[in-house]
Order: C-alpha cells, then structure tokens, then sequence
C-alpha cells in the first residue's frame, strides 16, 4: 500500500510509537520557529530545562507581533529573546524584518523536513512541502533541546484540486471554500493534504495562503506536494539546493477525499465572528465598509501585494474607508519600493505599516464602533480587532483591494483586466536582518538581557490524592484563545508577566472571573466543544493555571491547547454523555476522589458534583507520557526531573 506525502515525512522522522491512526507518535524536528508574543516564555522555559545548545538543525526566532512599543516592555523583551540566541544557538530575525511565517517560508523553509512553530500558523511551511506543526512555546522549548515532539497520529484527508482559478479568484478563496465544507472544527485530528492537476496553476505563496489558514479548520496540519514550482520558487530564493521533489504514492489511501473544482470557485468571505462563517461575495455586495487591512501571514506576500498595486494603481481610496496594508516581510516590502509598486499604494491613499502581525493581532488599526472592516488575514474571532462591537470579514486581497476602491463590498471579477502578476526570477535576498547566533566556544561570554516585566513562569506542584474545586466559569461552543487570553496592543506586552497577564483571563466573557478564580483558591472551568481553537498561546493555559484551575471539562478540546492544558499540569476532562453539560452550573462544587489513581489507571474519571448530588463520567484519555506529566504537575516539572 503507497503512502501519503504526511505519512512519508513522518515515518522519516518517527522515533516514538507506529503509524497507526489516533495512537500518540513522537516525531524528531528538525527546525524550530518562535515569535516574540510566545517566544518569552519559550526561551524561559528553553533557560529552566539547563539546555546550553539547541539541537535542531534550524532555529529562528522571530519578532513581528509585539512591535508597537507604547512603554519599555516590548522592547524589553526583544532584547532578551535577542540575548537568549546569541548564546543558544538559535537566528534571530530583527522587528522590521517580517512576519514569522512569510519570511521563514521565504529563507528556511525546505521541503521534506519538520517544523514546529509556537505560533498556529506554522503550518504556513506546508506550502513548501514541510510538515510545519504549530504547538506550545514549551513543546517548541523541548524540541530545541532535542526532544520529540508528540502527536496523535492523524486521518489524512486529501483535498483534490481540478481546473485553474478564475482571474481575480484566489488561494484565499480556495481555503474558505474548504472552511465552509469542513467548519472550524472539521480538521480536527486530521492533516490536510492537497494534490490534484490543479495543484499546478498554483504558486508557493498561493499555496502557503492555503495551508497558513488550514489552521482555522483545527487541522494538525496541511501539506502541498513539492514540485517545479516549488523548485522555481527556492531558486528564485537563492536556495535550490533546498529543493526535494516530493508527492504521495500513487496508491496512497486516505482517510477522506474531497474534490474542488478551482474553475467553479467565487470570490468568498468569512462574516462575523468565525472563519467558516463563509458566504459568497456576491451574497454581501453593495455593504457600506469603513476599514480595509491587507497583511497577514495568510496574504502579504510579493504576488498578492503586486496585485493590491495593480488595482490601485491611478485609483483613489474611497472617502468612507481607511485602507492599511503591511507587508509581510523586508523582502516584499523592498521589493515594491523598488519596482514602484509601493508608490501605488501609497499614491491610491494607503496606510502603509511596518512588515509585521499588525492588526491581525490587535496592534492598532481597531475599526470605529461597529465599523465594518474586509481584512485579508485568518481570524475574525470576536473583539480580536480591538473594538468589540466591529464586524470582521475575512477576503481575498483582490475583494479587498477592490472594495477599498468603491467603497462597499465589491466582487473583483468586475475588474477583470487580464493581468497576471509574474513570479520574480529572482527575489531580493538581503539576510541582513537576520542575526547568526555566536560562535560555541564564544557562548559563554553572552549575557542574557532581562527587564523588569520577565517575571518566572509559575510554579506548579504534583497532583494532590483528590480535588475539591469550584466552577468558576461555564461558557459555550467554540470558545477560542481569544476569548481566554485576550491579546491586543494593551494586553500582549504582559506576554512575559503571568501574574499580570492573569488580570485579563476571560474577561472577553466575564470580567468578574481573574478576581473570583483567585478568591476560589481552586476551580474547574466547564466549557462546550471545540473548546481552545485558535492560537497555539500557552498563556491560554498558564492564566488559568496561575489563576488556580486545576481542571477544564468540556464538550470536547481544540488540539493544540489541550496540549498546552496538559503541558501546564491542568486536567483535561470531556463529558461522556454531553448532556450532563447542562446539569454544571457555576459556583457547584465538584469534587473527584483519588483523582491520581484514576488518571493513572484508565481513560475515565468520575467527577462528582456535589452541590446537585450528581456523578459525572467523563473522559480524559491519556498517553502513559501525559499521564505522568499530569501527575507531576506539568512538562517543566516533568523533563528537569527527568
Ligand atoms: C494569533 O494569530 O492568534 C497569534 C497571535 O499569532 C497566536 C500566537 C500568540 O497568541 O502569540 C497563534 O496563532 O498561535
Ligand atoms: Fe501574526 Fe496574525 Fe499570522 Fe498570528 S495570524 S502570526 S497574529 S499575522
């Protein structure tokens, strides 16, 4: 039987456990990326394990999301990361030079290899052929160190593409169209691989766009097969030695086929709040906006920027919208300066931002109230834009371009010109920005630099005999890392300050829960399915674990936070039976007996409510490794006793 491409870059790397679908496997990474909003953490956690030398072939961390600098401790923090990879080993990719996942694509990226990224949108990498995992700053940590890195085993699902793209058509279009098919958490368990005749009409970046949002489907990853245009794309990067030619066997099996006819695609947007709220275009025309944000890890790279140029080039942003593009990285953004494409934009009326997250992330740009903003990144999630009464819609760069223009949401057919935009011969390569660490035998004489606002990451202690805990929060379905940490220019720089970070736990949903947590001592959180989609910030587990939650029982987890859960030393518990989920209410007290000895022995735990006289059977399914690293009350505690 043939294999898959996933199945074969994963066997290359298996080192733990068999192919066999849904068991835990451990897999050697060969590349490691961080960013600066998880990157602290990361690197603090890299320092406790005492590893001198990161063991990866590639490390890189990056700074792109924490770049407005409103006091010292973004700064701050900058300096330490920076610090931390002169002496470990690790390139350092200066603020300025791009977002994380453009400019890796760009200059690290191979084919064939494994990435894990503290960032869910790592798997941006599966554009070039990478099996590119996004995971927790301290899974990221130990697989600096050398260690594997654990996953459940996942169905392969194969995307087939037939047809070519309609001109103003785009990757961004193909991948909503698989978030309407499959909602955000259709992916779940599972890797996204493409193949098809029509995997051809596209290019690296295209690619990336898709698999960079393969993240909103809750997919462990997604993957396009390495082909011409791949070689092209790392020739035309200075690096075709990088280049492996890689596709599934002929008679690889897969788990589910779905067919897109890319010829029969529409122009397409996810309306408020989720990704896979995906209506057409043409269903939204004629809806008056205020605000257009081109960037993103999903679509900022040269051909898309080209294209927003070629739109607007002679033509006037309408009167009634503020239009913000931020390249994706140095090399984009240089690469329009000096072609004139960035005098387009800048000539049509844009508010041309540095080469970073931005506003995808809340770092200015906030809509007006209940503003109406097109943004070409991956998430739309509720209050994320800073202003939590604005709708967010999520479209290509030529819907957004476009509608900048006229003003309302406009389908870019209707602007059909022919154009096509070229794939450079030759990118501008200038690693300039990039730092190399030192030297080994010159590590010892780096400092690492750290400000006031680094404070230790929290403490944790070994699972007691039994928990006695309170619900301090019950909230619904697809409750996402937004709603649990909230990130935004005010909140992100505490990235590296647990205890002040805390203050902001869920207050999405409930401001009252930081002080309330607190005042309990102990508590449980009950939550609906889905529960942690979005981002890989551990910050979404070490709040409340700060805060004192010793357990999260829900409907079911998002993947890479029920890691982070487990990482953190908090229980990750499902309801059996989901209705039981209507019979938890907040402030019930809930008790589960021998608590040890029942993760330790099976895949069930009763949990008992006391405050209704009722016993709850819950599921909390555990590898031997996991079950240890509860026991001993997180990773950390779990590789330094190692
Ligand atoms: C995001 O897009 O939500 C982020 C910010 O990039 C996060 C990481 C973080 O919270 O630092 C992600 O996607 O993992
Ligand atoms: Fe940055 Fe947004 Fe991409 Fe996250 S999704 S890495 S915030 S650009």
């Amino acid at each position: 039987m043939g294999l898959t491409l996933a199945e074969k870059i994963i066997k290359n790397h298996l080192v733990t456990g068999k192919m066999v679908k849904g068991t835990d496997i451990g897999l050697r990474i060969d590349q490691t990326l961080t960013q600066d909003a998880t990157g602290t953490m990361a690197y603090l956690e890299f320092e406790a394990m005492g590893i001198d030398r990161v063991r990866t072939e590639r490390s890189v961390a990056y700074i792109d999301h924490n770049t407005l600098q409103t006091g010292f401790e973004n700064a701050d923090d900058h300096r330490f990361i920076q610090t931390v990879c002169k002496k470990h080993g690790i390139y350092f990719s200066r603020p300025g030079n791009g977002i994380c996942h453009q400019v890796h694509l760009e200059r690290f990226g191979v084919p064939g290899k494994t990435l894990i990224g503290s960032d869910s949108h790592t798997p941006t990498g599966g554009g070039i052929g990478m099996l590119a995992i996004g995971a927790g700053g301290l899974d990221v940590a130990v697989a600096m160190g050398g260690g594997e890195y654990y996953i459940t085993m996942p169905k392969i699902v194969n995307v087939e593409l037939t047809g070519a793209l309609q001109e103003n058509v785009s990757a961004k279009d193909i991948i909503l169209e698989v978030l309407r098919i499959l909602s955000v958490k259709g992916g779940v368990g599972k890797i996204i691989e493409y193949s098809g005749q029509g995997v051809r009409s596209l290019s690296v970046p295209q690619r990336a766009t898709v698999t960079n949002m393969g993240a909103e489907l809750g997919a462990t990853t997604s993957i396009f097969p390495s082909d011409e245009n791949t070689r092209a794309f790392l020739l035309a990067q200075g690096r075709e030695e990088d280049y492996t030619e890689l596709h599934a066997d002929d008679d690889a099996v897969y788990d589910e086929v779905i067919t897109i006819d890319l010829s029969s695609l529409q122009p397409l947007a996810a309306c408020p709040h989720s990704p896979d709220a995906v209506k057409p275009v043409t269903e939204l025309e004629g809806m008056p906006i205020n605000q257009v944000c081109i960037g993103s890890c999903t679509n900022s790279s040269y051909t898309d920027l080209m294209k927003v140029a070629h739109i607007l080039k002679g033509r006037t942003v309408a009167d009634n919208v503020s239009l913000a593009i931020a390249p994706g990285s140095k090399q984009v953004l240089n690469m329009l300066a000096q072609n004139g494409a960035l005098s387009d934009l800048i000539d049509a009326g844009a508010r041309i931002l540095e080469s970073a997250c931005g506003p995808c992330i809340g770092m200015g740009q906030s809509p007006n109230s209940k503003g109406v903003s097109l943004r070409t990144f991956n998430r739309n999630f509720l209050g994320r834009s800073g202003t939590k009464d604005a709708d967010i819609y999520l479209v290509s760069p030529e819907v957004a371009a476009v509608s900048a223009l006229t003003g309302v949401i406009t389908d870019p057919r209707k602007f059909s010109d022919g154009y096509t935009v070229e794939m450079p011969a030759r990118f501008l390569i200038n690693d300039n920005m990039i730092i190399e660490p030192a030297p080994i035998d010159q590590m010892d004489q780096i400092e690492v630099l750290r400000g006031p606002n680094i404070k230790e990451f929290p403490q944790t202690t070994a699972l007691p005999k039994e928990l006695n805990v309170t619900c301090a929060l019950k909230v619904e379905d697809n409750i996402t890392t937004d709603h649990i940490m909230p990130a935004g220019a005010k909140i992100l720089p505490l990235r590296s300050n647990i205890p002040a970070i805390s203050e902001y736990c869920f207050t999405v949903c409930d401001s009252e829960f930081p002080a309330r947590a607190k005042m309990l001592g102990a508590s449980i959180i009950v939550g609906g399915s889905n529960y942690g989609q979005g981002s890989s910030r551990e910050h979404a587990a070490l709040a409340p674990l700060y805060l004192g939650v010793k357990a999260v029982l829900v409907k079911s987890f998002a993947r890479i936070h029920r890691a982070n859960l487990i990482n953190a030393g908090i229980i990750p518990l499902e309801f059996v039976d989901e209705s039981d989920y209507d019979t938890v209410a907040l402030g019930d007290q809930i008790v589960i007996d021998d608590v040890r000895a029942q993760i330790k022995n099976g895949d069930t735990v009763t949990v008992v409510n006391k405050t209704k006289n009722t016993e709850i059977q819950t599921r909390c399914i555990l590898t031997d490794r996991q079950k240890e690293i509860i026991l001993s009350g997180g990773l950390l505690n779990y590789t330094t006793s190692k």
